[in-house]
């Protein structure tokens, strides 16, 4: 399996505070729907993509996933280049775009505000059913 795993940012000077592992699953789905994290914890998560289409996965700010997967879509023929990632404040971490068997991971700090922060895949005809929730709590 190729992986092209981002680093562990330096200043962490330990593990992250939780490791989760997400894979896909046929029927555009994220076998891991919830996870939940306290604020300003230290994430890792190993994003598997077991099936046979392109997958990312996006981490939106609370409320704006429709409208990030729908920036996504009217990226065009340029959006595989992009990762399908548009331009936008409102995704606040993601992976590259994965063929059938890659592997991508991410470092974040989670956010310090508590809520429900969706991740969705963004590749085109996606993000209305292959999303999960992270829920941030104290
Ligand atoms: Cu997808």
């Amino acid at each position: 399996m190729k992986s092209d795993s981002q680093i562990q940012p330096k200043e962490w000077k330990d593990k992250p505070d939780r490791t989760y592992t997400i894979a896909t699953k046929p029927g555009l789905k994220f076998d891991i729907e919830t996870i939940t994290v306290s604020a300003g914890m230290k994430v890792k998560i190993i994003f598997n993509n077991n099936d046979d289409m392109l997958h990312n996965l996006v981490i939106t700010k609370p409320g704006t996933a429709d409208n990030v997967g729908i920036l996504a879509t009217k990226m065009g023929l340029s959006g595989e280049r992009l990762n399908y990632i548009p331009k936008t404040s409102d995704i606040l971490y993601h992976t590259r775009i994965l063929q059938p068997k890659e592997s991508d991971a991410i470092y974040f700090t989670a956010p310090s505000v508590p809520g429900d922060y969706m991740y969705i895949c963004t590749y085109p005809g996606h993000f209305m059913v292959m999303r999960g929730v992270l829920k941030v709590t104290k």
